[in-house]
C-alpha cells in the first residue's frame, strides 16, 4: 500500500492522515461542498471533491468514493467511522475494483451487521450472549409467548437489521409481547428493509463495556483491554474510558480471552470492538463493531499501541506486530466529547468558531480539526473534537480532564462543554462505576 484515500471528514479523518503520514504513505482527502474550505485538506497530499454537502450525496456516494481513489492512483481506502465505515457493500465494491479496505471482509461486516447471526457466531466461538431467543422469532405466536416465558420478564425485542438503540422495544408484561413484536417487525421493515427481529432478557442496570481487539486475519489476534462507555444520552456516548473502572477481574480475563479467540475463529481482519452490557460481574454480548470507534484514543492512551496504524498495516497484509505479552494496560484516560451544541437543550449549533484554543501539558491529547475561523457546517455530526487525558491512576486522569476542560476555549459557537465540566466533578461519575442511565436520570432531576 502507497497512498490511502481517507472516505470521511472531520477530526476522524485528521487522525487516520496522521497515522498514514506516520507510516510513509501518501494521503488523499475527499471532502463536500460544504468542506471545502476545511484547512486540514492541506494536510492531506491531495483533495478530491466528491459532492454536494447533505452527505447522501458525497460521503455515502459510492461511485464518487471510488471514483475519487481512481483517478488519484490511491489502492488503500479508509473509511474511519459512521457514514460507509459499516457498510459490507462498499467493502465488496472496493475490493472488486482492485483496491484494499482498510478494515475486515465483506463477509464479516455482513455477519456482524446481523445481529441474529453476529450473536449465533458469538455462541459458537463462546463469547457470553444475553439470555433469549437463540435466533430470529417465528411467526407462530404461542411459540414466542412460550420463549418470553422461558427467559422471564422484562424482554427486549430487537430487530436483526438495527443496533445502536435502533429499532428496539422493551416489554414488562405478557400481556404486551405480541403486539410489541409485530410492531418492532413492521419499523424494522421499513427501516433496515429487514422484519427479522428476536428477543433478549431486558437487563435493566447494566453499564456499556466493549473490548477493543486487533486482529490480521492470519491467526493473530490481541485485545488492548476494555473500555467503559456507559456515560450516555439517547445512544450517544458522551464520556468513554479505559480500563472500565471496578470489574470483576476474572470475568474480565474470561471475556477477553474469548474475543481474542472470536477473532481467530472469524478469520476478523483489523481493529474491532466487542460491544457488552456488564450487569453483577457478569458480560453480555450485544454487538459487534467492525469500525474504529470514536473512543479509540483512550485505549491508545493505555497500552501505547496506535490502533489506526495497526488497521492499515494488518489491511495491508503483513502480521500483527504485537502478541498479547506485549500489551500492558498502563494507568486510566478520559475522553470527553465535544460537540457543537447546545449544552442544555442539546440542539446543534453549527457556525463560525470565531477563537479555538486547545488544552495541553502532561497527559493531554486533543484529536479535534477546530481552527479560529473554521465554520462547522450544519449538515453533519455534531462533534468538533475530543479532549483525552492520560494519568497514573483514575483520580489523575480526572484530575487532568477537569484542566484541560477549564482551559478549552470554542467561541462563537455552543458547545457542550459546560456539561463536561460539571460531570467531571460529579460525584457518582468521580466515583466511578455508573450505568447507562445513570447521565439521563441526571438530566430528567434538574
Ligand atoms: C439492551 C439493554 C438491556 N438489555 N439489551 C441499546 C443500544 C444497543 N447497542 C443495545 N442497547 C441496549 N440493549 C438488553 N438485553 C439496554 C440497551 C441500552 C443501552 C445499551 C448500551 C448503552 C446505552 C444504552 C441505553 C439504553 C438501552
Amino acid at each position: 500500500m502507497q497512498k490511502v484515500l481517507i472516505a470521511n471528514r472531520g477530526e476522524i479523518a485528521l487522525r487516520v492522515i496522521r497515522a498514514c503520514k506516520e507510516l510513509g504513505l501518501k494521503t488523499v482527502a475527499v471532502h463536500s461542498t460544504a468542506d471545502r474550505e476545511w484547512m486540514h485538506l492541506a494536510m492531506a497530499d491531495e483533495s478530491v471533491c466528491i459532492g454536494p454537502a447533505p452527505a447522501t450525496n458525497s460521503y455515502l456516494n459510492i461511485p464518487a468514493i471510488i471514483s475519487a481513489a481512481e483517478v488519484t492512483g490511491a489502492d488503500g481506502i479508509h473509511p474511519g467511522y459512521g457514514f460507509l465505515a459499516e457498510n459490507a457493500d462498499f467493502a465488496e465494491q472496493i475490493e472488486r475494483s482492485g483496491f484494499t479496505f482498510i478494515g475486515p471482509s465483506a463477509e464479516v461486516i455482513r455477519l456482524m451487521g446481523d445481529k441474529v447471526s453476529a450473536i449465533a457466531a458469538m455462541k459458537k466461538t463462546g463469547v457470553p450472549t444475553v439470555p433469549g431467543s437463540d435466533g430470529p422469532l417465528p411467526e407462530d405466536e404461542e411459540e414466542c409467548l412460550k420463549i418470553g416465558r422461558r427467559v422471564g420478564y422484562p424482554v427486549i425485542i430487537k430487530a436483526a437489521g438495527g443496533g445502536g438503540g435502533r429499532g428496539m422495544r422493551v416489554v414488562h408484561d405478557e400481556a404486551d409481547l405480541i403486539k410489541s413484536i409485530g410492531m418492532t417487525r413492521s419499523e424494522a421493515g421499513a427501516a433496515f428493509g429487514n422484519p427479522m427481529v428476536y428477543l433478549e432478557k431486558f437487563l435493566t442496570n447494566p453499564r456499556h463495556v466493549e473490548v477493543q481487539v486487533l486482529s490480521d486475519g492470519q491467526g493473530n489476534a490481541v485485545h488492548l483491554g476494555d473500555r467503559d462507555c456507559s456515560l450516555q444520552r439517547r445512544h450517544q456516548k458522551i464520556i468513554e474510558e479505559a480500563p472500565a473502572p471496578g470489574i470483576d477481574e476474572k470475568a474480565r480475563a474470561e471475556v477477553q480471552a474469548r474475543c481474542v479467540q472470536a477473532c481467530i475463529d472469524l478469520g476478523y481482519r483489523g481493529a474491532g470492538t466487542f460491544e457488552f452490557l456488564y450487569e453483577n460481574g457478569q458480560f453480555f454480548f450485544i454487538e459487534m463493531n467492525t469500525r474504529v470507534q470514536v473512543e479509540h484514543p483512550v485505549s491508545e492512551m493505555v497500552t501505547g499501541i496506535d490502533i489506526v496504524k495497526e488497521q492499515i498495516l494488518v489491511a495491508a497484509g503483513n502480521k500483527l506486530s504485537i502478541s498479547q505479552k506485549d500489551v500492558v494496560i498502563r494507568g486510566h484516560s478520559i475522553e470527553c466529547r465535544i460537540n457543537a451544541e447546545d449544552p442544555k437543550t442539546f440542539m446543534p449549533s453549527p457556525g463560525t468558531v470565531s477563537f479555538f484554543h486547545a488544552p495541553g501539558g502532561n497527559g493531554v491529547r486533543v484529536d479535534s480539526h477546530l481552527y479560529s475561523g473554521y465554520k462547522v457546517p450544519p449538515n453533519y455530526d455534531s462533534l468538533v473534537g475530543k479532549l483525552i487525558t492520560h494519568g497514573a491512576t483514575r483520580d489523575e486522569a480526572l484530575a487532568r480532564m477537569r484542566n484541560a476542560l477549564d482551559e478549552l476555549v470554542v467561541d462563537g459557537i455552543k458547545t457542550n462543554t459546560p456539561l463536561h465540566r460539571e460531570l467531571v466533578r460529579d460525584a457518582a461519575f468521580c466515583k466511578g462505576g455508573v450505568n447507562i442511565h445513570y447521565l439521563e436520570h441526571k438530566l430528567g432531576l434538574k
